[in-house]
Parts: structure tokens; sequence; C-alpha cells
């Protein structure tokens, strides 16, 4: 039987190998894995909410059945104040920055980004969800975290992660150097190591897109889809960024999140649901960008629930997709 790597042992082991390792990040990840294992055992539930309770009424033991992104969130946070090594949290269920409570007299070096449950609309039909984080260093001149702390170019960020609640629960994650998945033995309650070293193909089959809204779409993202309607590549879409990505991630392919009428920035937010996945996909050999073709880990964030459009996916895809958007635009500004 080969050996088993606990996500804890493995966060250890190769916080050991850097340089100027403090130990401090493996506390914020460690905390991270125990939240979203808590996360799990609820979204594991979810179908028997009308068993246990409908949500926003009391359960038997009269305690009131949360809604499951308000749970996520609520965990989440709770986890991450743990170590007292993060200061604050943006997260997309708080309008504002959430500042965590001092444990002894540690003084914290990171912010967490976060979208606790991310796709929750399709949790009442049982179809996997997900959990974005993001991690960054407090940067050394600040003496009080505020709002503009958070306002870190994606490229800055020190780790970044995923974790999908599907047919079993992954957590995937990265600290710069490469992409590893754990997967959640739900026997032994750990995250083990089962996808080492995750490599993106060059090209894939699929395409991923909300296509029911391509008359919103600009010409050239109608002209790019059509192209790959042309090369009779397979439309999957989840509506959960997470699966939709993690596919990607495997079997190579294109995710689009563009612009629309209803989203003129997109939908989908920058800081913790376009930088923490692109990230991810850049670690793996990937590429991501915005409809405007700037690298998404290179744009200044203004705000941190500014909405972001987002191309992401396989290298050769991208580029491609790029060269695309290019000569459409071109010929769209000679006529
Ligand atoms: P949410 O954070 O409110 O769950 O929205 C984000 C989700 C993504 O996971 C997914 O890619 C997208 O919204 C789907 O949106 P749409 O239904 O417009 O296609
Ligand atoms: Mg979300």
């Amino acid at each position: 039987m080969n050996k088993i790597t606990t996500l804890d042992e493995f966060i250890i082991h190769h916080e050991k190998l850097q340089s100027d390792s403090t130990g401090r990040l493996t506390s914020v990840l460690r905390d991270i894995g125990i939240a979203a294992k808590i996360v799990n055992r609820e979204v594991n539930k979810a179908g028997l909410v009308n068993i246990l309770g409908i949500e926003g009424s009391s359960n038997a033991s009269g305690d009131q059945v949360q809604k499951l992104d308000l749970f996520a969130n609520e965990k989440f946070i709770k986890c991450l104040s743990n170590s007292g090594e993060c200061a604050a949290i943006v997260s997309e269920e708080n309008q504002q920055i959430i500042h965590l409570p001092k444990v002894k007299d540690k003084k914290p070096g990171y912010l967490v980004v976060m979208d606790p449950l991310d796709g929750s609309s399709n949790i009442d039909v049982n179809v996997s969800v997900g959990t974005i984080f993001g991690i960054y260093k407090i940067r050394g001149e600040e003496t009080e975290v505020t709002k503009e702390s958070f306002l870190q170019k994606g490229s800055d960020i020190i780790a970044a992660g995923y974790v999908l609640y599907g047919t079993s629960t992954m957590l995937v994650y990265t600290t710069g150097n490469g992409i590893n998945g754990f997967t959640l033995d739900p026997s032994i309650g750990e995250f083990c190591l089962s996808h080492p070293n995750i490599k993106i193909p060059d090209r894939g089959n699929y395409y991923s897109v909300n296509q029911g809204y391509y008359l919103k779409f600009d010409v050239e993202m109608r002209r790019y889809i059509d192209y790959c309607c042309d090369l009779n590549l397979r439309l999957r879409y989840i509506g959960s960024m997470v699966s939709d990505v993690h596919r990607m991630l495997f079997q190579g392919g294109i995710f689009l999140y563009p612009n629309t009428r209803k989203y003129p920035q997109g939908k989908l937010r920058l800081l913790y649901e376009c930088v923490p996945m692109s990230m991810v996909v850049e670690q793996a050999g990937g590429r991501a960008i915005n409809s405007k073709l700037q690298q998404i880990l290179d744009v200044e964030p203004q705000d941190i629930h500014q909405r972001s459009t987002i191309v992401i996916g396989s290298p050769e895809m991208i580029t491609e997709m790029e060269e695309f958007i290019k000569k459409y635009t071109l010929i769209d500004s000679v006529v």
C-alpha cells in the first residue's frame, strides 16, 4: 500500500522546504483545511434540510437552521480566528472587511480573501459547489489593516486554492510552487494527497460559458463562441465556477465569463473569485485574462468587491482566444 500523505503533513513538510519559512502560513492553511471539513459535513446533509428543518426555521434541537452560504462564512471566519495569524478577511458574504480578534500577544501577518460557498444556488438541486480562498501578506509599512490593505495585485498573493464539494470533496491549493490536490477520505476525516503536481493540458475539447447569454455578449466574444462550436468543442457549464474550472484543470479547455448587458464589468468578483482561481490555474501551467486582454494577476484592484470578466484555462486556447479577440476588435474598428 502506498504511503498516505495527509494535507497537514504536506503543508508542514512543504513550508519547511522554503528558506524563509516561519511556520505561520502553515497555521492559516490548516485553519482553512479544518473549516473545509466542517462545511463539507453540512453540505453533505443539505438534501436532508426538509427533515432537519427548513432554512430560517428552528431545527429539532431548537437551533436556527442557517442558509449554507452563511453557515460556511461563519465557520471559515471562526476557524481562521484560531491561530491568530490572520488579521482580517474579505468575504463575498460581508460588505465590510472582517477584523479578527487578537490571539494573546501574536502579531498577525496575513489577510484572507474568500468566497465561502461559491455557486450556492446549486445546493438545492444537489449539484457541486465550492469554496475559493486566497492569502496575502500584510504589507510591511502598514500599522493598521483597512480595506486598502486588501487592494494588492493578484501577483502578490502568496497562497490560493479552492475546495470542491463534489462527488468526492477535494482541496486544491498552491503556495507558488505548482498545485496539489487532496481528496477527503471520509473514513478517516483527512484530506489525503491524491493529485500531486497537477498540470493543465495545453488544450482540451471543452468550453464552458453560459451560452444562454450569447446575445448579450460583445460581438468578438460571440464570434469566439461560434468558433468553439465550429471546432465541435463540447460545452459544459455547471454554473459553479469551482466545478467548471476544476474540469478544465484536468481535461483541458476554456472557461469564460465575459461582460453582459446586466453585468458590464463581468459578474465574478476579482479579489476572491478570479484572482485565486487564476493563481491556481497559472501554477498548473494555464492562463487567465480578462476581456480587455489584461492578465488577471496584473490587475490593480480598486475595490474589495470589484467585479471582473474572466477567460481562464488551457494556455494554447487562451492565446488563441486572445488573437481572435484582437483580430475581431480590429475588423470592427475598421468597418
Ligand atoms: P455566486 O458567488 O453568487 O454563487 O455566483 C458565482 C457563480 C459562479 O460560480 C458561476 O460561474 C456563476 O456564478 C454562474 O452565473 P450564471 O448563472 O450567471 O451563469
Ligand atoms: Mg461566488
